[in-house]
């Protein structure tokens, strides 16, 4: 569906002082929460981080407030909260936008489908009974359980080896922590696209997933399956799988690792075969929970071989996934949230953790402690509801600043729970905080 052209739908008496606006982030990465009437939405900090961590095609400057699909007013005078949220948010999400019109009204703009519902004093509970109606429409069966994960990124970054694998497969043993996968995230692969080739630190996936089930592990990978690297085998034989630009280039689909970044248009059916041959192929080495990441690439406005809308053509490549796997745990990330209901076991409902607790350029998408806090906050609702929300990884080594916060986050509003530090790394209130995390059972839901 395309877009429409922008409509007011209401306009709001509000207590402009007290008013509170809750605006939802487009992707797992994209800054969301509840803000006073009178400041402004996070924004980005350029362009490339735009179409990176925020919706690529949506203005990303702007007075006011901006949900991506969903919004909520709390007026400030004790009346109702006000909730603007997509009809069909699997298949339209219209940007929501809240601007002041006056002294005490609040406008609200949007370009598609909008249901507008008054409910109750509080925005999460209102949020709560938005979210359990979607659950209600769409049918959605309880999340599964996540299992207990750990993660390589969070130490090892894109330098992981196999040994260092291998070393927290062996301290986990030694340690005895309750760690069910194993989880091999970037820098495994000889380049973004080339899934099933291997950069030189790794010698075969097959074998070590072998010798990690002999451990007594899972095996768990990280794959971005809808970006591709204009340096990969993928785009120098296949630029015809790629999404293309306005004048018929390959789409910008984002800057990350120090290159610019194309998209898999998953509406060919060579390109889908593809997906299907990678994963079907993990999964036959023993691998069964895969985090799939940078999805949002999945779904960037752009000429496609299909004629599918990029949320459509989104969907279809993540249930290609989900087909290819079987029974394997899908854990999605940096996904367009709402187009996602109803494809994951998992969701990352925040911007990255990492050792310092502030974003290093005030970018809220960006790696921190406060930013993912902040977010992973403001997604609590969809926990138990639409997937397990996943807060992002405990560390919580030594150098990770205000690391007694951050464990107090993933205790507060983490279904999944996952580990990522050097376990060898951990002092005795690291390794007793990981400890005791990974053996909690989260609750079903955070908010009732
Ligand atoms: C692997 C990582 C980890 C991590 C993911 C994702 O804005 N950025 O530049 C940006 C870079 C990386 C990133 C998120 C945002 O991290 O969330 O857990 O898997 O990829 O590359």
């Amino acid at each position: 569906m395309t877009s429409m052209a922008v409509t007011r739908i209401a306009e709001i008496e509000i207590a402009p002082d007290t008013a509170r606006i809750y605006e939802h982030g487009w992707q797992s990465w994209s800054p969301s929460g509840t803000y006073p009437a009178l400041d402004r939405g996070p924004h980005p900090v350029g362009e490339r981080r735009h179409v990176l961590c925020y919706r690529p095609e949506s203005v990303s400057d702007g007075p006011g407030f901006r949900g991506e699909g969903l919004l909520a007013v709390d007026p400030g005078d004790g009346g109702a909260v006000q909730v603007f949220a997509a009809v069909s948010p699997v298949e339209q999400v219209p940007s929501i936008r809240a601007t002041l019109s006056g002294p005490t009204t609040l406008a609200v703009d949007v370009d598609g489908d909008v249901e507008w519902r008054r409910d109750g004093e509080d925005i999460v509970g209102a949020l709560a009974a938005w979210a359990d109606d979607i659950v209600a429409r769409h049918s959605l069966p309880a999340p599964r359980p996540a299992p207990t994960v750990w993660c390589s990124w969070y130490h090892y970054f894109t330098q992981v080896t196999e040994d260092d694998i291998w070393e927290n497969v062996e301290m986990a043993e030694r340690l005895d922590l309750p760690i069910d996968v194993i989880q091999i995230d970037d820098g495994y692969q000889a380049a973004l696209g080339d899934w099933l080739s291997l950069s030189g630190r790794f010698a075969s996936l097959e074998a070590l997933a072998g010798r990690i089930r002999e451990a007594g592990r899972r095996v768990g990978i990280w794959v971005a399956p809808f970006l591709v690297d204009p340096a990969s085998r993928l785009a120098a034989d296949h630029p015809e799988w790629l999404v293309r630009g306005v004048d018929g280039a390959p789409a910008f689909a984002g800057h990350n690792w120090g290159t610019d970044l194309y998209a898999l248009d998953t509406t060919h059916p060579a390109a889908l075969a593809y997906l299907h041959d990678v994963f079907s192929t993990m999964a036959g080495w023993g691998i069964d929970y895969f985090k799939i990441d940078f999805i949002y690439a999945g779904a960037i406005p752009g000429g496609r071989y299909g004629s599918e809308s990029p949320l459509a053509a989104y969907r279809r490549g993540v249930e290609m996934i989900r087909t290819s796997i079987g029974d394997g745990y899908l854990l999605g990330c940096g996904a367009p949230i709402l187009p996602s209901i109803g494809l994951f076991d998992a969701m990352r409902v925040s911007p990255d953790t990492g050792p310092e607790y502030l974003p290093s350029d005030g970018d809220f998408s960006q790696p921190s402690i406060l930013a993912a806090t902040v977010t992973g906050e403001a997604r609590a609702f969809q926990h138990g509801r639409f997937w397990v929300n996943d807060p992002d990884c405990l560390i919580v080594r030594p150098e990770v600043e205000r690391r007694v916060e951050w464990a107090a986050h993933v205790e507060r509003c983490g279904g999944l729970m996952a580990s990522s530090d050097r376990l060898a790394s951990l002092d005795a209130w690291g390794l007793e905080r990981t400890r005791s995390l990974l053996g909690r059972t989260p609750p079903a839901r955070f908010v009732s």
